[in-house]
């Protein structure tokens, strides 16, 4: 059945209404967009500042198109915004399940938003987990609905009986692709049972494209933890890589490149390690639950995690080794082009450094109007790029942001360079064949990420 089917809609009622628990960077463009296609939808969030800029047609993250999007079905009253759950026909939890200090998962969040919608619901609604969790978290969930609703009968209990449908489906989008992915991408969809699947099922055909895939409760929430263990474990190896390479004096990436010419072989990029709220995190989620089973998983994460106080050694050393110089760390966001800070390696490279070097480190990020006050209470200065490449005599590139792409190689002569994302790289040798002479132009420090040239 194709997206937006008035079919696939009135399998719900005339007016489908759904609550959307959590409006962050899944929670937002997701009501946005059921919004966009037929649904009533009521936001809700716990922060006082989100609902009032969302019930004002505004975004709180940024995020290509959002904006538009949001806006328009604020202003047509398909969107509202709203502090607490409303009775509706399907309930969506998309709240953060951050790591303890302990990287045990915490699911403090899930349950309180389950709490908060246990009042709310009546029979036949839908009840659909999206946050990253532990397995068997939704089976939990079904059960702690049942014990604060007895009037119900959930499927954790009867899957025959059940008059409430409880599923997990994990979004699997990504950060400045989300109204795209979330469209796009296939889903995974396990109910607590087969009825639960197919009503789940049937809910997100109203929005998706990509194929609804359904499965059980379980098998979705390891889906979703293995989605990300993979990715980290390949960035692992990416990484480790690069200190042999640097160790041995070659250039990583055209190691890399070149290998990645063989028809099986498809090696991520290093970097200064690995950051946002999901691949630094989702792994230990696996480890947690079976750390006798997991080494590879858990030491994926520890070199990962190592990248970044390797990177942080090497500046450290050269700021030592360069007592007159300033260095200036250039992004601190966790990836290109977006205003994400959360589990950045970047900023906590630069974090390290400010604390110890003070007003001797400068930041450059164009994508953050304010730096946080870990960088600031620190000593360290907010600078543009034209200001950093005037007054800072070692560059420490931490993120492949489009700016600092366009800096022109002859801006780097006379500096010392660190550029962990391998953007101001030698060509390797075939593209560089008839112009070796113009390849080193600059001091590199390093060949974590950078040609020796
Ligand atoms: N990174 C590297 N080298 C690479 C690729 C990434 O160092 O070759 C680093 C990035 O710089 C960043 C981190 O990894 O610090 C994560 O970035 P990412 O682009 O790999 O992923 P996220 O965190 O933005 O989104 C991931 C995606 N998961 C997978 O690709 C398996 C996305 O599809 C998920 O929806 C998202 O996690 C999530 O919410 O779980």
């Amino acid at each position: 059945m194709s997206n937006n089917d008035p079919r696939v809609l009135s399998m719900f009622n005339d007016e489908p209404t759904a609550c959307v628990v959590g409006l962050g960077y899944i929670g937002l463009p997701t009501a946005a967009l059921m919004a966009s296609r037929g649904w009533r939808v009521f936001g809700v969030d716990t922060n006082p500042r989100i609902v009032e800029k969302v019930a004002l047609g505004k975004v709180h993250i940024v995020e290509p198109n959002l904006d538009d999007l949001v806006q328009k079905v604020v202003s047509l009253g398909r969107l509202r915004a709203t502090d607490e759950p409303v009775f509706a026909d399907v309930f969506v939890i998309t709240v953060p399940t951050p790591l303890a200090a302990s990287k045990q998962p915490d699911c403090a969040f899930v349950v309180s938003a389950i709490r908060s919608i246990a009042p709310k619901l009546r029979a036949g609604n839908l009840v659909i987990l999206e946050s990253t969790c532990p397995v068997g978290t939704t089976a939990e969930m079904s059960e702690l609905i049942a014990s604060m609703r007895p009037d119900l009968c959930l499927p954790s209990r009867s899957a025959a009986a059940a008059n409430i449908h409880v599923a997990y489906c994990p979004e699997r989008v990504l950060p400045g692709r989300i109204l795209i992915e979330l469209q796009e991408n296939d889903r995974s969809i396990g109910g607590i049972s087969e009825r639960c699947t197919e009503r789940a099922v049937e809910f997100y055909e109203t929005f998706v494209k990509g194929e609804c895939i359904g499965t059980t409760a379980a098998v979705a929430e390891l889906v979703k933890l293995s989605e990300n263990s993979f990715r980290d474990l390949n960035i692992a190896f990416a990484n480790e890589l690069s200190l042999v390479c640097d160790r041995i004096g070659i250039d990583v990436w055209q190691v890399i490149e070149l290998a990645n010419h063989h028809p099986r072989v498809k090696i991520l990029q290093p970097g200064p390690g690995v950051g946002g709220h999901c691949i630094a995190v989702d792994p230990w989620f696996l480890v947690h639950s079976a750390p006798d089973l997991t080494p590879l998983i858990r030491t994926a994460r520890e070199v990962n995690d190592g990248k970044a106080d390797y990177i942080y050694q090497k500046a450290h050393h050269l700021l030592d080794e360069n007592s007159n110089e300033r260095v200036a760390c250039l992004g601190i966001t966790f990836k290109p082009n977006i205003d994400d800070l959360r589990e950045s390696p970047s900023l906590e490279i630069a974090e390290r450094l400010a604390s110890k070097f003070k007003s001797r480190v400068s930041i450059v990020e164009p994508n953050v109007a304010q730096l946080p006050s870990c960088l600031t209470d620190a000593g360290a200065q907010k600078a543009t790029l034209e200001e950093a490449l005037t007054s800072c005599g070692i560059l420490l590139l931490l993120v492949d942001h489009d700016e600092f792409r366009k800096v022109a190689r002859e801006e780097l002569v006379g500096k010392v360079t660190i550029d962990t994302r391998g953007i101001w790289k030698s060509p390797t040798l075939s593209a560089s064949m008839g112009r070796r002479s113009n390849v080193r132009h600059f001091r590199m420090a390093s060949t974590v990420g950078s040609a020796a040239g």
